[in-house]
């Protein structure tokens, strides 16, 4: 039963959808309406060649000649949805240098998309026509690092892997951690305000991030490269750019509060025998853990199915899994070693208890290799999701008990249309951050169609404005859900966003037809 004000607002929401082909193709008109941009020509490239290396660009135009398929990569997506048609890559190695970029870009009205790790998974971070594509992989210098405070100034283009390494020999980690840590940016992780496997422990880039350098739509350098914890003068400015996706400026510099390393590191992965025991597993599990705790992860049986049979961590015995609809993987990170292995144990042997029904088997880490493993197949389900099939992904935000239900309502409802066969909708799994009240329902299909598109959206956001949730948890709304922005804004916010929008990039250039519905 929708409460009154769900109701209301699905209401109020759905025409945007109901009528949906004709409403569909005016949806497609309006993400291609012109914004007065020029494709970038062969005069440009002379501009740019002027003070940039000839290894800092990447272009089909004469007299580059870069040949087309060493662009492929940049132009296109990391699930393969989104395909643009840039002709050129700019990869500049200092701020000065994208700050003259830009800068030339904004007068002569060239789009450009800001492109980090581009492991972006709502088609953000790829041309929507033939935009400039700004990469920022030459930019990945560590500025400093401070081991008293953990304050780390760095470069927007070093890879988060990289930071990771580079913290280890000091002590100390990233606030953030994702699947995607090996190719995605620093500058890629802020500007989508990634969540990631340990928010629930360290808290949003919201927090983490102490400042920030930009490059401004009209090239001027934005310099609020903060390294203090404390600062309250006037409006703090970098938080807009935390999460805009690239549309209001680059974000060339980055400073950030670490966390010291953890003495001691437990994983457990449990199974469970239905839906009925997670929630109630997690108030123990919080109650008990408490200040150790760092990550409550969970995925159904699909998921887990789909990553081990595609190779990504080592598949638990018939024995610990037998029985099992749901699993969940426990990590603490903790001072004390001994402390911190008691605490779990005891909180083993409580939930595995038979009389407590909550647990049928657990598989706790005995080495650092099976740590990795147990991650390994948590981590592993997006790759495992697009070699079962093209991904249509939903990365949404509602209270965990309807954890279960939005997944068995989009089944049904898929069943109902017919297209839960082989050549259609193959698979329907779902996991995600437990803890963070974020799941991610993924939907592997043969092909990516109009047919499974509509059967889907707005079905999926509706739901979720049912329950008065999110539509985008952590993956933002790129160009994929720029649509469905209204399930989880009011007009107003939007009409403040556009105004904020138009403040910042008057001309239109950065990341055009991305976040905002125009
Ligand atoms: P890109 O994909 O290159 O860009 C993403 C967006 O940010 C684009 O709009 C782009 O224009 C903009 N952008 C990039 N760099 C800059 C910059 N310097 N200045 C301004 N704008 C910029 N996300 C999560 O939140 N949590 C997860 O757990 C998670 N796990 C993932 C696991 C896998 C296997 C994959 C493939 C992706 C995962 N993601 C996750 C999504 C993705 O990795 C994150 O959104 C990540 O933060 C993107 O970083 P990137 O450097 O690849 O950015
Ligand atoms: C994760 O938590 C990522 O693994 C990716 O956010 C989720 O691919 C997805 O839908
Ligand atoms: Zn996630």
């Amino acid at each position: 039963m929708l409460s009154a004000v769900a109701r209301r607002r699905v209401l109020a929401r759905a025409p945007v959808w109901r009528a949906s082909s004709s409403l569909l193709r005016q949806r497609w008109a309006s993400t291609t309406v012109s914004l007065n941009l020029n494709s970038v020509t062969e005069a440009d490239l002379a501009h740019f060649s002027s003070f940039l290396a000839p290894s800092s660009i990447l272009s089909t135009l004469s007299p580059s000649n870069t040949p087309a398929d060493e662009l492929t990569a940049f132009n296109n997506d990391w699930m393969g949805k989104y395909k643009g048609k840039s002709t050129m890559v700019l990869k500049p190695r200092t701020t000065e240098e994208v700050s003259r970029i830009v800068k030339y870009c904004n007068e002569k009205r060239i789009g450009i998309v800001p492109q980090g790790g581009n492991t972006g998974l709502v088609g953000g971070s790829v041309p929507v026509r033939d935009e400039l594509i700004l990469s920022l992989s030459n930019l990945n210098k560590i500025r400093s690092f401070d081991p008293v405070s953990g304050i780390l100034v760095a470069d927007a283009g070093c890879i988060l892997q990289s930071l990771v390494d580079y913290l280890a020999p000091h002590n100390h980690i990233m606030p953030i951690d994702l699947g995607a840590k090996g190719s995605c940016h620093i500058g890629g992780n802020v500007s989508t305000n990634a969540g990631g496997l340990r928010l629930l422990r360290y808290g949003s880039l919201h927090g983490a991030v102490l400042g920030l350098e930009v490059v401004m739509p009209d090239g001027t350098i934005l310099n609020q490269l903060s390294t203090l914890r404390k600062d309250n003068t006037g409006y703090d400015l970098k938080q807009l750019f935390i999460g805009a996706e690239g549309t209001l400026g680059v974000v060339t510099g980055v400073s950030i509060l670490t966390p010291v390393m953890p003495a001691a590191t437990n994983a457990v992965v449990l199974a469970l025998p239905s839906f009925d025991q997670v929630i109630p597993l997690y108030k123990i599990v919080k109650r008990d853990m408490g200040e150790i705790l760092s990550a409550f992860e969970y995925m159904d049986r699909n998921a887990y199915t789909l990553s081990v049979k595609h190779g990504q961590g080592k598949a638990l015995s018939e024995e610990e899994t037998e029985g099992a609809q749901y699993f969940v993987l426990i990590e603490t990170s903790g001072g004390n070693k001994e402390h911190d292995e008691e605490k779990l144990s005891n909180l083993l042997e409580k939930v595995m208890d038979p009389d407590t029904g909550l647990v049928t088997s657990g598989v706790l880490a005995q080495s650092p290799t099976q740590f990795e493993s147990l991650w390994a197949i948590r981590e592993g389900i997006p790759e495992a999701v697009g070699k079962a099939g093209k991904a249509y992904k939903y990365d949404v935000s509602i209270p965990v008990s309807k954890f279960k239900e939005i997944v068995d309502k989009t089944r049904e409802h898929l069943q109902s249309k017919g297209l839960l066969r082989e050549d259609a909708v193959k698979e329907v799994v779902s996991y995600g951050h437990f803890g963070d009240g974020n799941i991610h329902l993924n939907i592997a299909a043969a092909a990516y169609t109009p047919e499974i598109t509509a059967a889907l959206e707005p079905f999926v956001f509706e739901l979720v404005a049912s329950y008065n949730g999110s539509v985008s948890a952590e993956h933002g709304i790129g160009y994929a859900k720029t649509s469905a922005l209204g399930y989880s804004k009011d007009q107003t916010s939007i009409e403040l966003m556009k105004k904020i929008k138009k403040l910042f990039d008057p001309n239109g250039i950065m990341n055009p037809w991305k976040v905002l519905p125009h």
